[in-house]
């Protein structure tokens, strides 16, 4: 039931939370984590401080510093900088829309063993136009699967690499077949910035995780993949295992799974990364674009290596 102050408004994928919350009250902490868990999203407005931000954050579970050091964000150890001054090199995809901010399908954290529980990113400069962000309810997604495509993903495993540069990722999961770096010309306000570099592969060694996880709260299956990060499916021919990629990836962006959202000032949006996946379509680089987001900490023990003895994932986690 609703508590004053504020209620949940179902959306056809996720959910938003309108009026005021009190997020001291623990009957309102225990309404808002019953929806999340019941939803998967939750789109809170008017976040208007870093501290209000990592309060409602901190609702959805214990925070995390997030591995990959260059994202951290100078304003807070427990935020990292999603494009704003930390944006990157413009890119021209398909020769035809120049963006930055651009990233394809993925789940956070999924180039780790320990996949974090989920994230709450809050926008703080919102860009004229474009700057949507996509998510993707992957257990509504699989609860539409034929019998037997369930069944052939019972057990199943890929093998998952992290992949950050435009041109690595165009596959299953990217929404676009080339990509160039933007030349000074098309991006004046990046010329600083460095391209990054195509062989540059961050030092994350691969991971296995598993095609299929049971979501340890709700107890839903939800198809786990990363899309842009799978190399193949373990125990499958080459073809066998992209012609299944393509049919997964092409099954959860059906329209009906996904929710696109339109920012404005001081949205913020917590997504359970057990159960969704998420994009973003990028911007214009003459507009501005800064998101601030906190990490909720696992305990998701989902990969392994394939190389058990494989420890520098275990270094850079330490840092
Ligand atoms: O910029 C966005 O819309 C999403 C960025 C993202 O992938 C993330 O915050 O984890
Ligand atoms: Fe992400």
């Amino acid at each position: 039931m609703a508590k004053a102050g504020f209620f949940i408004r179902p959306m056809p994928v996720g959910a938003e939370v309108i009026g005021d919350v009190d997020e001291k009250d623990p009957s309102v902490q225990a309404e808002l984590y019953a929806a999340w868990l019941d939803h998967g999203i939750l789109l809170f407005h008017g976040v208007d401080s870093i501290e209000r931000h990592l309060e409602l954050s901190r609702l959805f579970g214990e925070l995390e510093i997030h591995p990959y050091v260059p994202a951290r964000s100078p304003l807070h150890p427990l935020l990292i900088d999603i494009g704003g001054p930390g944006r990157r090199r413009a890119f021209v995809y398909d020769e035809s829309d120049i963006r930055v901010n651009r990233i394809p399908w993925h789940r956070d954290t999924a180039y780790t063993r320990d996949i974090c529980k989920g994230a709450m990113l809050r926008m703080v400069e919102v860009p004229r136009q474009l700057g949507e962000t996509r998510l993707c309810d992957t257990a509504m997604a699989y609860d539409d699967l034929p019998e037997a495509v369930k069944a052939q993903l019972v057990g199943l495993e890929y093998h998952a690499t992290l992949r950050n540069h435009p041109v690595k990722q165009i596959r299953p999961g990217a929404f676009w077949k080339a990509a160039r770096p933007a030349t000074d010309a098309e991006d004046p306000a990046g010329a600083d910035k460095e391209p990054p570099d195509e062989a540059d592969d961050h030092g994350w060694p691969s991971v296995i995780q598993p095609a299929l996880l049971t979501h340890p709260e709700s107890g839903r299956q939800c198809i786990f993949l990363s899309p842009t990060y799978v190399d193949y499916f373990l125990g499958m021919d080459p073809k066998e295992s992209q012609d299944l990629l393509e049919y997964l990836v092409d099954h959860m962006l059906k329209p009906k799974y996904v929710y696109e959202h339109r920012w404005a000032l001081n949205d913020a949006i917590v997504w359970d990364n057990r159960r969704f996946m998420h994009s973003s379509g990028g911007n214009l680089p003459s507009d501005t674009r800064y998101g601030l987001r906190t990490t909720l900490a696992g305990p998701t023990r989902t990969g392994r290596y394939l190389d058990e003895d494989t420890k520098a994932g275990e270094t850079l986690l330490a840092d």
